[in-house]
């Protein structure tokens, strides 16, 4: 026996002869509505501008530095490059260019990006999944952190270390447990943004070199998209190498100054950004 229960509708003489005209129009409404929804999400996303950038100063960069990553903490510029045999993290002086101090990596890591969590350094390695961490006024090692995929640039934002690893992800993780505790996917115009390389922290916004490109990507940490662009091609030298790329953004909070490079470039650059001229 099938044991279904009746249905306990109420019998159609109880519908209102209203309701029961009506009735049509709710799958009408629910059908318009998702159109409009999806209309809202399908809109095109407006482009993002391109800014142009002043240039403040120019300072001597070693042309053996290939640059990935930099960072001005407590008055001091640090910079980690890489290839393998090659991969160091150095202090330099800004105004001349000149190594004060410098660790070499094992030749079976490739250097990538840094970033300063107190007075500690953390620098990733390309393929080799291990983080090292320094003290950043001695750069002693002081331990190794393994990790999974690819590290490209580092930054950290003064509670989470961000991490891009060549794709349009951003990774945020706990400084004191390296756990990944949040994903950000990064769109241009509302289409993925991939190939970020070195970052930066300033003033609220994630800045992204994009491997190959003169530009750096202003990102919003929140929704992930780009609100702007800087064109820093003026910068870029003339030269063989066709990795010589832009790669290197450094912040000094206490002055607001920004310092931008690039991989082999025979110059540092302080720069500014023009309020409002998009
Ligand atoms: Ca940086």
């Amino acid at each position: 026996m099938n044991a279904r229960r009746m249905p306990t509708s109420a019998p159609r003489s109880a519908v209102s002869p209203l309701r029961r005209h009506l009735s049509w129009l709710v799958p009408v409404a629910a059908v318009g509505a998702a159109l409009a929804a999806v209309a809202y999400y399908n809109r095109p996303v407006p482009l993002p501008p391109v800014q142009a950038i002043e240039v403040v100063a120019q300072y001597p960069h070693a042309t053996d530095a290939f640059t990935q990553g930099l960072i001005f903490v407590d008055g001091e510029l640090y910079e980690s490059t890489g290839h393998y045999g090659e991969s160091r993290l150095r202090r330099l002086n800004v105004e001349t260019g000149e190594v004060l101090q410098e660790v070499p990596l094992h030749r079976r890591y490739f250097g990538e990006g840094i970033a300063a969590v107190g007075d500690e350094i953390y620098l990733l390695t390309w393929k080799e999944g291990t983080a090292f961490v320094f003290d950043k006024n001695t750069l002693e090692e002081k331990r190794r952190i393994s990790y999974e995929g690819e590290g490209w640039g580092l930054t950290y934002d003064g509670r989470h270390l961000i991490q891009s690893d060549g794709t349009d992800r951003l990774q945020f993780r706990d400084p004191a447990s390296f756990e990944v505790v949040r994903t950000l996917h990064v769109t241009d115009g509302g289409r993925p943004l991939p190939y970020l390389n070195e970052l930066e922290y300033i003033d609220g916004q994630i800045y992204a070199n994009v491997w190959y490109s003169d530009l750096i990507a202003c990102i919003d940490p929140q929704s992930g998209r780009v609100t702007r662009w800087l064109d820093l091609s003026p910068l870029k030298p003339p030269m063989a190498d066709s990795e010589a790329v832009l790669n290197g953004t450094a912040y000094d909070k206490a002055s607001g100054r920004i310092f931008v490079t690039g991989k082999l470039w025979p110059h540092l650059y302080e720069i500014r950004i023009p309020a409002n001229k998009p």
